[in-house]
């Protein structure tokens, strides 16, 4: 799964990308501080994982991750070329979803490139420019296809007049993820960003993590007109958290009255907007956690651990991570028949522990 972050430039993309990845990217008091794209991988933190690894006697633990990339800011009016972000909108395309950050603290230290703390306003002005890139590369493919269409190829053509509606329906200003899929447009619809599902990182103060502010209750609202999801975080906070031992980071948190770091909530959030569960492998070597989406078969499951397990599918043997757990290892479980014997059509669950059995 890969994240792309955008936002205005100085909103705090850099502070949450390091928090997230602790990739330590640029961070500075001045928009534009990123240029080149910064590209990390986050671990998602997992206690199931852990858990797990321990009863199974694992070695190695190896976590889900989420790859993140982090570009210059965007300005209004990027798309007619004003500012840098514009160039670097090719690395948000290839993302599965968009972690929108939006300024919700105040410092008048740090500077506004626009009016000043204005959420609705910045999400609009953002959403604008994505709006209006996504429209010049549905105008480019319609041009190419409708080129192509003159040889009398009909399933060009079909394109060639679902383009022109959705080409329509951006100039009215609807975002893409609201146009009706369709077979003909899933190669268009695949590259615009106004088609990935969004998260809102309403990027507040310290005294404003716990209970949210004005600002990010603005953020919020905004975010379930929309259908989509926010998460609130300080990350000028989490990025100093992120460079700590876990536990003295959960006794920090726990002083301001946070229980989990943003990240967390930031990957619960990521997991319910884009539908996905986790699950897990365990054995003496290592135990992972895998990223699935949702209704998965636990043959596709296996073919996320290797292809030939997913060719020479026989079947899995599955047990919910907390009887696993409960049991203290895979063969008292399976004494106690917490572990089930499951055919190729299993719909894999949140939190399954799975070992497949397959021939080469
Ligand atoms: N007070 C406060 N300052 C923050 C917070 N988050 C980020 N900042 C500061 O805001 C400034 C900009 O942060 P960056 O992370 O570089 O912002 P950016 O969006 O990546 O900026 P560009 O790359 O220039 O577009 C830095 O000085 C940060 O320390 C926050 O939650 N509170
Ligand atoms: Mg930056």
């Amino acid at each position: 799964m890969k994240v792309g972050i955008v936002g205005l430039p100085n909103v705090g993309k850099s502070t949450v990308f390091n928090s997230l990845t602790r990739a330590g990217a640029e961070a500075q008091n001045y928009p534009f501080t990123t240029i080149d794209p910064n590209l990390g991988v986050a671990a998602v933190p997992d206690d199931r994982l852990v858990a797990v690894a321990r009863v199974m006697g694992s070695k190695r633990i190896v976590p889900a991750t989420i790859d993140f990339v982090d570009i210059a800011g965007l300005v209004r009016g990027a798309n007619a070329g004003e500012g840098l972000g514009n160039q670097f909108l090719g690395h948000i395309r290839e993302c599965d979803a968009i972690a929108h950050v939006v300024r919700c603290f105040e410092d008048e230290n740090v500077v506004h490139v626009h009016a000043g703390v204005d959420p609705e306003g910045d999400i609009e002005t953002i959403d604008t420019e994505l709006l209006l890139a996504d429209l010049a590369s549905v105008e480019r493919r319609l041009e190419r296809i409708a080129r192509a269409a003159k040889s009398g190829d009909a399933k060009l053509k079909a394109e060639a007049a679902e383009l022109e509606r959705l080409r329509d329906h951006l100039s009215d200003g609807s975002p893409a993820r609201v146009y009706p899929e369709t077979e003909t447009l899933a190669g268009a619809m695949s590259t615009l960003i106004t088609a990935k599902p969004t998260l809102y990182v309403a990027n507040v103060d310290e005294e404003s993590v716990a209970h949210g502010n004005r600002s990010s209750s603005q953020v919020e609202k905004h975010s379930r007109s929309e259908g989509a999801e926010a998460v609130r975080i300080c990350a000028k906070l989490e990025a100093e958290v992120a460079e700590l031992p876990d536990d003295e980071a959960r006794e920090y948190l726990a002083m301001l009255g946070v229980e989990t770091t943003g990240f967390e909530e930031f990957v619960r959030a990521a997991y319910r907007l884009l539908g996905l569960v986790t699950f897990f492998t365990a054995a003496e070597k290592e135990a992972r956690a895998r990223i699935l989406n949702e209704g998965s078969t636990v043959r596709q499951a296996a073919g996320r651990i290797h292809n030939d397990m997913e060719r020479g599918f026989i079947a899995a043997e599955v047990g919910d991570w907390q009887d696993i757990v409960a049991a203290g290892s895979w063969a008292k479980a399976k004494g106690e028949a917490k572990v089930r014997l499951e055919g190729r059509d299993y719909v894999v669950k949140d939190g399954d522990t799975i070992l497949v059995r397959f021939n080469v």
